[in-house]
Order: structure tokens, then sequence, then C-alpha cells
């Protein structure tokens, strides 16, 4: 009785699998979906990998590994304008061991996608009249302002030049204050 009562089931499992193995066996002549590129920030009020190169639709993953909040927002550069979609914000972790907040993103077309920290950095007009990020002259840190790029790409030469830390979500070593 128990075997007959498991056969049904196991029939219509194998036939599910059947159906499964047709339905998506196109699919596997397809490239595998990129994992995700990851930008950490960390404790000297910068976004690390601050140059990176994404396919369109391959995930951008900010990690604040900071013990402080940061946000991360788009802005172009020839007209000064930020970007209401390319718009996050990641809070601060105490440390190791906790959970780190992060923002994601993709973009689906090629292009620049140039950002900024607005908590670190502002957008200032330049008289040539291109806007560029600024350091806050309150924040601490190095000279540079907390601001970055991400070239949205299908150029296999630019992919392959992102730093090998962006690979990885966690990055022992850059926890700061
Ligand atoms: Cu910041």
């Amino acid at each position: 009785m128990f075997r007959s009562a498991l056969k049904p089931s196991h029939t219509a499992a194998l036939a599910a699998l059947a159906t499964a193995a047709t339905l998506f066996a196109p699919a596997s002549h397809a490239a595998p979906a990129a994992p995700p590129v990851y930008v950490h920030m960390n404790g000297a009020n910068m976004f690390l990998e601050n140059v990176v190169a994404v396919r369109p639709g391959q995930k951008v993953v900010f990690v604040d590994e900071d013990t402080g909040p940061h946000t991360i927002i788009g802005y172009n550069p020839l007209t000064g304008k930020t970007s209401t979609r390319f718009n996050g914000a990641v809070q601060g972790t105490p440390g190791p061991g906790h959970p780190v907040s992060t923002y994601t993103i993709s973009f689906p077309k090629t292009g620049l996608q140039f950002y900024y920290c607005s908590v670190h950095a502002e957008l200032v007009k330049e008289p040539g009249g291109r806007t560029v990020p600024k350091k806050r002259p309150t924040v601490h840190g190095f000279g540079d302002p907390m601001a970055g790029l991400i070239i949205v790409t299908t150029d296999r030469r630019l992919l392959a030049e992102n730093p090998p830390t962006s690979r990885e979500k966690i990055l022992p070593n850059y926890f700061g204050g």
C-alpha cells in the first residue's frame, strides 16, 4: 500500500522534472548571470573601489563596513543634476560579527554613472561649468572627496580590471570609525 501510494507522486515528480528539463534546456546556452560587484565603505570616508565596471543589468552592491552612515547619490557632471533613482543610503555597523547595511542598484544601459556621498562630499560647479564632488571641509579623511564612478559596459577588458576586493561582500580588514 505504502509503495503504491508513493508511486503516483514519484511518477508526477519525474514528469515535472522532464518538463522542467525541456523548459530550461535552452537557458543552458545563455551566459550565467554575473555575480554582483561590491563597493565598500571603510573607515576612511572613501569608496574603496571607487571605479568599477559592470555589465548592463549586473548588480552593484554598496557595503557599509564603516561605523558611520553614508549616502550614494548619482549625479550628472555636465548638468549638476542628482539622480532620484540612483539614490541610496546605508547605515554604519558596530564591527565584525554584526550585520552590514547594503544598497544595491543596476543599470539597464551602458554609460557612466557618477556618484558621491552627500554626508562627506558636496557637489560644486567649477568655473568651466563642470560639476564635481569636493570633500566637505569639516570631514576627516584623505584629500579626495567621497565619490566614485560605475562604468556600465560590455567591454571585457574594462570588466576584467575591477579590483579583487570587488568580488567579496565582506572585507575583514576594513572596519573603521
Ligand atoms: Cu560618506
